[in-house]
Order: C-alpha cells, then sequence, then structure tokens
C-alpha cells in the first residue's frame, strides 16, 4: 500500500450513520487500508441551505489504487448507497470525496485534487486537523490550524460522535 489518501465522507439523508457505516465497510472490502480516522461531526448545510444536517468525518487510507481507480472505486459506492446527482450541492445519501492523494496535484475534467474547496469548508477541515495538524496541503503555504482560525463556520461544525481506539467501528456502537 504504497499510497497515502485523505477522504471526506458526507452524508444528510436517511439513516446516516448506516450510510457510513456501508462506505467504511465498502472501502475496506476494496483493499483500501483505513489507516486513521476522525470524529463524526454533524454540520450545519453549507452552500445549499435548504436540506438535512450532515454527518461529516475524514479517513486516512492507504491504497495501490491509482486516483482514478481510487476516484471510480469511491463513485460505485456512492452509487451502492442508492444516491442520485439531482442538485448540486444537494443532499445525498453518501458522498466520498477524495482531498489528498500524497502530495500530488491533479486537475483533470473529472478529479482535481487537493479538492477544490476544502480549505474553505469547516466541516472538512475540523475532521481532518483532528488526523494531522500539521498535514501539508499542496499549495497552499498556511497550515491547517491558520485556515481554521480564518473560517466563519466552524460553530457549524459540532462533534457528533467522538473517536476513540483504534478501530474505526467502535464509531457505531452506542
Ligand atoms: N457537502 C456538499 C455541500 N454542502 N455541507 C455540509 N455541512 N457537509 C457536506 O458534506 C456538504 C455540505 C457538497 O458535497
Ligand atoms: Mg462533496
Ligand atoms: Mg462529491
Amino acid at each position: 500500500m504504497n499510497n497515502t489518501a485523505y477522504i471526506a465522507l458526507g452524508t444528510n439523508i436517511g439513516e446516516r450513520t448506516e450510510y457510513l457505516r456501508f462506505a467504511l465497510k465498502a472501502i475496506q472490502d476494496q483493499g483500501i487500508m483505513i489507516n486513521d480516522y476522525s470524529s463524526i461531526y454533524e454540520t450545519d448545510p453549507v452552500g445549499y441551505e435548504d436540506q438535512g444536517l450532515f454527518l461529516n468525518m475524514v479517513l486516512k487510507v492507504k491504497t495501490d489504487l491509482p486516483p482514478f481507480e481510487l476516484l471510480w472505486v469511491l463513485q460505485k459506492i456512492e452509487l451502492e448507497s442508492g444516491r442520485e446527482r439531482k442538485i448540486r450541492w444537494g443532499p445525498r445519501t453518501l458522498d466520498l470525496d477524495i482531498l489528498l492523494y500524497n502530495h500530488e496535484k491533479i486537475e483533470t475534467e473529472h478529479l482535481i485534487v487537493p479538492h477544490p474547496r476544502m480549505t474553505e469548508r469547516a466541516f472538512v477541515l475540523v475532521p481532518l486537523a483532528e488526523i494531522d495538524q500539521n498535514l501539508q496541503i499542496p499549495a497552499v503555504t498556511k497550515p491547517i490550524s491558520l485556515l481554521l482560525n480564518e473560517l466563519q463556520d466552524r460553530e457549524g461544525v459540532r462533534i457528533w460522535k467522538r473517536r476513540s481506539g483504534e478501530d474505526v467501528f467502535v464509531l457505531f456502537e452506542s
């Protein structure tokens, strides 16, 4: 497993925890190794505001998949969760975004890494910083902690289930 990627998970329809659990299981079943994970946060919707609250979290994974194959696998998992694409930034059963892939910069029609809006979104940066405060984002000089301090919407991101221990699935035990 030679590559390190960070993946953001989001869900705001139905049994949100079940969609997160489904995603984690499906990611593992694809041979992608979950190396670290954040707490689960409940977050106010950003962009399109007339929709339900999200659950968001971030994973650090190790994978042999090149970026486009990783994207393809994640999109397949989104579809298997029953996701339909109707409104941009609208409600979704499951959204799986590649935030970072090693230290690469990728700019293509279907995949942009680092994720173009990640530095503006507290629902991404708060869980990401929980995994690695000192993470360096390619082409961004400021450390995550400083980016976070500049964000207005941090109060829209509230801890919902705190991470504990090595095993990500402990998050789903009541
Ligand atoms: N995802 C979006 C748009 N807005 N808001 C929150 N709080 N969480 C999300 O994951 C999210 C969003 C588009 O992907
Ligand atoms: Mg997204
Ligand atoms: Mg997406």
